[in-house]
């Protein structure tokens, strides 16, 4: 694979009108995500849900790639495909979570270093064999009294250049996620100043590391108030201040900002995008990689009830329109009231 190779795939994971799939939960997060439907997280639960997302009617007009798990990219629809084959068949494109999960980084109470490195290059290599033409890694950064410190977002920072590096040797696009999370009463400006100072310690990596940035993509969270804030932004006041953070530090090279949802509600999270690309102005495509705002409906019209399941499909295509409409800043509060 070349660098020309790796730059169409990136392109093509930010197609217009399409965007990413995260469904790539963990066994603890997947666990969690199901406790809210009250189903126990079974392998059977789990490879029924994502059969029931992964073969929605029209899915590959608003998905260009979904992220996955390592116990997922191993399982096969009822009839007996194997997932990444299902996915290929329909028009998207199949990728992986290789990070093995942020742990608590020794001697910085509060703070987090992902790990997974060792043995990469040979996980890589097995995935690609799967069908995996992508990957994905997660850095966490968590805002509080004297967090971030510089030695978390570089260390997390070196680490997300490593991954990216040896993604490239296996042929496979990296994309690169530092979250800056939402949790706290921080204001959007302190998100803002945090998220800059991470994503220029993530590019000298990438630089450093000789990561070639058009054959990448970048996975962030938005510049906006901690949760728990007292003032709340605006979705124009979000998209402008998270463009212009993005233009600071984001060279015009990476071909397209896959955005995170991060704890935003579907509502919020494609409200948000779309103010950002009726603005215009910049030079990267702005789209989305959400894993809890694409199926939050999903997941509770389906309820676990393989007789909901036309249902939890419906759902998701609804929110499907909505997000790939908001890639072109043409959503409107409207859509929200239309019937799934
Ligand atoms: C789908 O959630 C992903 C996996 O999380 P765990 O490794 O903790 O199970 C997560 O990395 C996700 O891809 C991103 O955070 C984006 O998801 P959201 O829900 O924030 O859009």
């Amino acid at each position: 694979m070349t660098h020309h190779d790796l730059a169409a795939t990136a392109q093509a994971l930010v197609a217009p009108g399409k965007g990413i799939l995260a469904a790539d939960e963990s066994f603890g997060t997947i666990e969690k995500r199901f406790k809210s439907i009250n189903l126990p997280s079974t392998e059977e639960h789990r490879r029924a849900y994502r059969e029931m997302l992964f073969t929605a009617k029209g899915v590959g007009d608003f998905v260009s790639g979904v992220i996955m798990f390592d116990e997922t990219i191993r399982h096969k629809t009822k009839a007996g495909m194997a997932f990444p084959k299902a996915l290929a068949t329909l028009g998207v494109m199949p990728g992986i979570k290789v990070d093995t999960g942020a742990k608590d980084l020794a001697g910085y109470p509060g703070e987090k270093i992902t790990e997974g490195l060792d043995g990469l290059r040979e996980r890589l290599a097995e995935y690609h064999a799967l069908g995996a033409t992508f990957a994905k890694w997660r850095a966490v950064i968590t805002i509080g009294k004297h967090i971030p410190t510089r030695f978390c977002i570089d260390a997390n920072a070196h680490a997300l250049a490593r991954y990216a590096a040896l993604c490239q040797e296996a042929g496979v696009v990296p994309i690169v996620e530092p979250e800056v999370l939402m949790d706290g009463d921080h204001s959007g400006e302190r998100c803002a100043e945090v998220t800059e100072t991470t994503l220029e310690s993530v590019f000298f990596q990438l630089h450093a590391h000789r990561v070639n940035l058009e054959g990448m993509l970048l996975k962030p969270n938005m510049v906006i108030p901690g949760k728990k804030a007292a003032t709340r932004w605006s979705p124009e006041q979000i998209a402008k201040a998270t463009v212009r953070c993005f233009l600071r530090a984001v060279p015009a090279a990476v071909p397209g900002i896959v955005f995170l949802s991060g704890g935003q509600t579907p509502q919020e999270a494609t409200a948000n995008l779309n103010a950002m690309n009726a603005m215009g102005g910049f030079p990267w495509q702005l789209s989305y990689s959400y894993g809890r705002a694409l199926q939050d409906e999903a997941l509770k019209a389906w309820g676990g009830d393989t007789a909901n399941l036309a249902a939890g499909q419906a759902a998701f295509a609804r929110r499907g329109k909505m997000v790939s409409a908001a890639r072109y800043g043409k959503y409107t509060a409207k859509m929200e009231m239309g019937v799934a």
